[in-house]
């Protein structure tokens, strides 16, 4: 600001150092991490969740914990990011106050990249944080939207990190000769507004990472979903009675298998089949996760009973009537693991309507959303 002539800036008058470039230079690092870790975790979720085709069959299922874990960064760096951005905003909010607000062309370009820039920001972090509460008060889908902005958002980012990169080498080093030239001064400073940010964004962060990260989950206190609570020890998202599967009759459900030999099996008929055991994390796109322990009959059994063909890609079929993930398709590299069940057990019981009874997949490093409740068929692909 101190560039510009008094005259120029009629009101308000910003000084100190709160507002100076270092500030923005030191609190815009920590959030540039964040945004990237979100970033680098949100792309890679996209395309597991929905691989194109060349990759669909190639997606490791090991480990068992990758999705786990940069998921559950995902949404830690968004949540961290959000004390950051703000705290950011603040530190720049006076450049809003720039005159002339427009010199020229470039300016104007810098100006409108940075309005592309605070925007996509605030619309992530926003669109995200209500995913995590599975809440969407807006018209449009969530993922495709949610996924198209962030690519905004790194372009407009990568942008405005080349138009400041000189301001930010500058004063990257705490002791860059830029800071040592300013005058001392009253009043907070920055090292304050340093800490500040940082207790926030530790204060955000222990009280929503238990989510996922089970040894703190008792320090969860803000998030939607407490690993703990929930039939069987475990959360439940959709319940069997919103997905209406409550009335499935243990005696009247068949697993329909088609294939080259297709084939049908009773409840009893399954569980006399050979049975194996997992320890798999359902982990759950908005955040929460949690592993648990699984029994069931292996998916590889089932499709080579069905005379599949060995690297068959497999689509699983729900009984719920309608719903997003009534459907999933399943590459070859999980379908071939013998930790892929067809769960019939949970934690040592016969799973509850709103696990899936009577049956449900569990496969490892993989979305939740995928992890299909209540399945009624295979098809070997
Ligand atoms: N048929 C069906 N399966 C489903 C869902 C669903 O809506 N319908 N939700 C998925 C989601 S989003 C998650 S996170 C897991 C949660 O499993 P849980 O309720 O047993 O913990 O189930 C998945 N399986
Ligand atoms: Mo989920």
């Amino acid at each position: 600001m101190s560039r510009l002539p008094r005259a120029a800036v009629p009101w308000p008058r910003f000084t100190g150092r709160l507002h100076d470039p270092r500030t923005a230079t030191a609190i815009g690092r920590w959030l540039g991490l964040a945004v990237l870790v979100c970033f680098l975790t949100g792309v890679l979720s996209h395309y597991v969740q929905r691989p194109p085709d060349w990759l669909a069959d190639r997606l490791p299922s090991r480990p068992v914990w990758g999705y786990r874990v940069t998921q559950g960064l995902h949404v830690a760096s968004g949540i961290a990011a959000v004390p950051l951005l703000f705290a950011k905003l603040w530190t720049v909010y006076p450049r809003l106050f720039v005159r002339p607000a427009l010199r020229g062309v470039r300016h104007a370009l810098e100006r409108l990249s940075v309005a592309v820039l605070v925007a996509a920001s605030l619309f992530q972090l926003f669109t995200g944080l209500l995913n995590t509460a599975q809440w969407y008060p807006w018209p449009f889908s969530f993922v495709p939207v949610h996924f198209a902005v962030a690519w905004l958002l790194a372009g407009a980012l990568l942008l405005h990190v080349a138009v400041k990169w000189p301001e930010i080498r500058g004063h990257w080093r705490a002791r860059s000769p830029g800071t040592l030239a300013l005058p001392p001064e009253e009043g907070p400073d920055r090292r304050s507004l340093l800490t500040g940010a940082a207790v926030a964004v530790g204060a955000v962060t222990v009280t929503t990472i238990g989510q996922s990260f089970t040894p703190l989950k008792d320090l969860n206190l803000l998030a939607p979903r407490h690993p703990d609570h929930g039939p069987q020890g475990l959360p439940v998202n959709r319940t069997a009675a919103a997905a209406r599967t409550e009335s499935v009759s243990a005696s009247a459900w068949r697993l329909t298998v088609s294939g080259p030999r297709p084939y049908a099996l009773t409840l009893a008929e399954l569980r006399a089949l050979p049975q194996a055991e997992a320890e798999l994390p359902i982990a759950c796109v908005e955040g929460w996760s949690v592993s648990a322990h699984w029994g069931g009959v292996r998916i590889r059994d089932l499709l080579e009973r069905a005379g599949a063909p060995p690297a068959s890609r497999v689509r699983v079929v729900s009984l719920e009537r309608s719903g997003a993930y009534r459907v999933m398709e399943m590459g070859a590299e999980y379908a071939e693991d013998p930790l892929t069940l067809l769960a019939l057990r949970l934690n040592g019981q016969v799973l509850s309507p709103d696990h899936g009874f009577p049956a449900r997949i569990i496969a490892p490093n993989r979305p939740g959303v995928w992890q299909t409740k209540w399945v009624g068929r295979l098809e070997v692909l």
